[in-house]
């Protein structure tokens, strides 16, 4: 009943929204024509939410578990049979067992965490609320159960490495992206906070969603490792620094500007990679200069090539702070290989300068979060977006196992595979 009641209540808003957009444009040439403003002084420009609703918190409300048959904690596996291809069963992420509480993960000793985000009110094109189910449904080929496949340029195997399992969906208000904020930022910290051995805490990688969600995920991870302890690897065409949102603290294009404000990332403590295109300014670019952010434009790897800036970027993650998250906005690969986002750029990275940045950025250094973002199913019509977003994510995957086996060398591949042996 009370569900029925907040659909027709999301109804009536959505067309309330629709409205709104038409009133906005009528009220600017009024505005030009008359030259009064449509919100007087003293009123509030802000329609406030009704605590009272019974429908306020239903998104954000725990499922009672009171009639469930009973059972220990761990992880669960929800395929039927021994072996399934990559398109059939169950879709979770990787095919991997479930786990629906902080205590299963513990239980199951989980190092790995993956959970969805699906953000949406924080970009101008909507879509990347689907991204996280694209990605449960974005194996190629493979399978899972007695199917185990190593990466190819390390053979290394993460699925056989390391025990990881799909965390499920954080808590979204889908009709704001600052009530989301807190319960993504709680629901991230408490599977991250999870000690799976003593002193090592389950590494959570969030599949968005758009890019809002870097505040609350990276403030989650310095809310289990301290403030200012946190360093961010930014992979994204666009800065993501903005001050100014039509009033909003914070949207797709601003989280970075709120994580230094709050004080809980430096500006020295960001490294950013793949930045191009007509966004930022001069003035944005001083800004950053001046906070000592580090950057690493399209316009630098066109100057020195790819390998020399790939080399620096790892330098400098392992010369900060003690733990480090990567943030890959799915819009720093050219969009020939990823249409499939809300902000398009051209001139971007190819699958194969990120993959072994990625490898080794997880591999080489203490990476303890992982977020991609942006991915947008909507817009992506031959699923090459998803795919490419697939093997981001296994990527860090092989890194994070290369890393737990001791193959922590210098841009490592394998022996048997690198060359054929004449050499
Ligand atoms: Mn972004």
């Amino acid at each position: 009943m009370i569900y029925s009641r907040y659909l027709l209540t999301a109804a009536l808003s959505m067309l309330l929204a629709s409205f709104h957009v038409h009133a906005v444009g009528l009220l600017d040439s009024s505005l030009e024509k008359h030259g009064t403003a449509p919100i007087r002084e003293g009123e509030k420009p802000v329609i406030p939410l009704d605590t009272k609703d019974p429908s306020y918190n239903v998104w954000n409300t725990l499922r009672d578990t009171s009639g469930d048959p009973k059972r220990e904690p761990g992880i669960i596996n929800v395929q039927k049979y021994d072996m399934g291809f990559s398109w059939a069963g169950i879709p979770t992420f990787f095919h991997l067992p479930i786990a629906l509480t902080p205590e299963d993960l513990k239980a199951s000793k989980v190092e790995v965490a993956i959970m969805g985000a699906y953000t949406d009110m924080g970009g101008g094109m909507r879509g990347a609320a689907h991204g996280p189910n694209a990605f449960r449904n974005s194996e190629v080929y493979g399978g899972w159960g007695v199917v185990k496949t190593p990466n190819m340029h390390v053979m290394v195997d993460p699925m056989k490495e390391m025990v990881m399992a799909d965390y499920g969906d954080a808590p979204i208000d889908m009709m704001s992206t600052e009530r989301s904020v807190h319960a993504i930022r709680e629901f991230v910290y408490q599977a991250a906070a999870v000690e799976y051995e003593p002193g090592k805490h389950v590494m959570p990688i969030i599949i968005g969603g758009d890019h809002s969600l870097m505040y609350p995920d990276v403030a989650a991870l310095t809310d289990v490792y301290g403030k200012g302890n946190v360093g961010v690897i930014h992979f994204d065409a666009h800065y993501d620094a903005g001050k100014y949102g039509m009033g909003h603290l914070l949207n797709h294009g601003m989280p970075v500007y709120r994580l230094i404000e709050e004080g809980l990332v430096p500006g020295k403590n960001f490294i950013q990679v793949g930045l191009r295109g007509y966004y930022p300014d001069e003035e944005s670019f001083n800004w950053m200069r001046e906070n000592n952010f580090r950057y690493h434009t399209m316009a630098e790897v066109e100057k020195r090539g790819w390998g020399k800036v790939m080399e620096d970027i790892i330098k400098e993650a392992n010369d900060g702070p003690e733990y480090l998250f990567i943030s890959f906005d799915i819009d720093v690969l050219d969009p020939a290989f990823v249409p499939g986002t809300g902000t398009p750029e051209p001139g971007g990275l190819t699958p194969r300068e990120a993959f072994p940045l990625v490898r080794r950025l997880c591999a080489e250094s203490n990476v303890v979060g992982f977020e991609l973002v942006e991915l947008n199913p909507l817009v992506d019509p031959t699923y090459v977006s998803a795919m490419n977003a697939n093997r981001i994510v296994r990527e860090c995957l092989t890194g994070m196992a290369m890393r737990k086996m001791g193959l922590t060398d210098k841009h490592y591949l394998s022996p048997n595979t690198v060359d054929d042996g004449r050499k």
